[in-house]
């Protein structure tokens, strides 16, 4: 399991975006994100560069602390 810890999310609206833009990487399955701490966790069924994480999710609006 993959734990990273995103900036920016302020309500459900955020973690449903987050989750999408997360779910349209090829290999990230089963994610989870906590609102009030930022934690967003998921399984790499192929191993995923972090670089193509980070951009997906600044391409929502957050950033990868
Ligand atoms: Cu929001």
């Amino acid at each position: 399991m993959t734990t990273i810890n995103i900036k920016g999310m302020s309500c459900n609206h955020c973690v449903m975006a987050v989750m999408k833009a997360l779910g349209e990487i090829e290999g990230i399955e089963n994610i989870n994100v906590n609102l009030a701490t930022g934690e967003v966790t998921f399984e790499e069924a192929i191993p995923v560069d972090v670089s193509v994480i980070r951009e997906k999710i600044q391409k929502a609006g957050y950033e990868v602390v």
